[in-house]
């Protein structure tokens, strides 16, 4: 009886202990935005050469203590500064709507879309605002991007946007959208900050690449494009295949630019 009992002691500590641990994981496991900021920083591939603690602080002034409806582009100038872009600019790949498709093709790639960028890293899917009054940075009761044009998140898009498009050179790629009317459409980054700030001679051309379905190279929206673009600089426009693009995707090998 005695050892009956005993083990159904044991028993109940151990499952106590399991909870207490799981329970412990999962609050623990949730990190705030300045540790996953940090998180992303140290873990981003040359870190070693960037103070994160520093990238932080460069950070949170643009915003914190501030309307966060009144945060201009230029809020984030000391930071891009502190957090210089070292990629291959002649690399550069650019994108609308078409986010995932671009991440998953220069994934193994030395092609370079922002995200694979230290800050483009740090701050890819986040959001973030301050208040007056506060030293704080909040997540959530955050602007809405449509809300107000100046709110940190889209005015820090701006910023690093037109950052990475001021540095590129030569030869460029845009993945674009074919799945909907309007693959260039006037409200978006590519065009309101990069198309205008890729400029010739230093950017020779631009390929755009499309999986043809609602639109296609001959489409309306993709001639508005080449009339916004700088003049001097080459439009070139490639239809590809779903399939051709995943098969590019897994076989990184294949220099991008084969692959349409
Ligand atoms: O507005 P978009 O696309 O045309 O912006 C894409 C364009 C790319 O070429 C990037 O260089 O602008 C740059 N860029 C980002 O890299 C980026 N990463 C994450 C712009 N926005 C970025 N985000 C978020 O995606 C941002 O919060 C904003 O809301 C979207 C823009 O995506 P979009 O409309 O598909």
């Amino acid at each position: 009886m005695e050892k009956k009992h005993c083990i159904i002691v044991t028993v109940v500590i151990s499952l106590v202990i399991v909870f207490v641990a799981v329970v412990l994981e999962i609050t623990l496991g949730k990190r705030t935005f300045k540790q996953e900021f940090e998180y992303r920083c140290s873990k981003f591939e040359s870190s070693k050469k960037y103070n994160c603690t520093e990238i932080w602080h460069e950070f949170e002034k643009a915003y914190v203590n501030r309307d966060p409806c009144k945060i201009p582009m230029n809020a984030y100038d000391s930071l891009v500064a502190a957090a210089p872009f070292e990629h291959a600019y002649n690399k550069t790949l650019f994108w609308s709507k078409t986010k995932n498709l671009v991440r998953d093709l220069t994934k193994n790639r030395d092609d370079v879309n922002l995200e694979k960028t230290l800050l483009g890293s740090v701050l890819d899917g986040l959001t973030w605002c301050g208040k007056m009054g506060s030293s704080e940075t909040f997540t959530k009761g955050c602007p809405e991007w449509n809300e107000c044009v100046n709110n940190p998140p889209r005015s820090f898009w701006n910023r690093l946007s037109t950052a990475f498009a001021d540095v590129a050179c030569e030869d460029v790629t845009l993945i674009l959208d074919g799945s909907i009317d309007t693959p260039f459409n006037p409200s978006t980054t590519f065009a309101t900050i990069e198309v205008k700030r890729i400029k010739y001679p230093k950017v020779k051309s631009l390929t755009v690449v499309i999986v043809p379905q609602k639109s296609n190279c001959n489409s309306e929206s993709l001639k508005a494009l080449k009339s916004a673009l700088v003049q001097g600089i080459t439009y070139n426009c490639k239809e590809v295949t779903e399939a051709k693009i995943k098969k590019c995707s897994s076989d990184p090998k294949t220099p991008i630019g084969k692959c349409w």
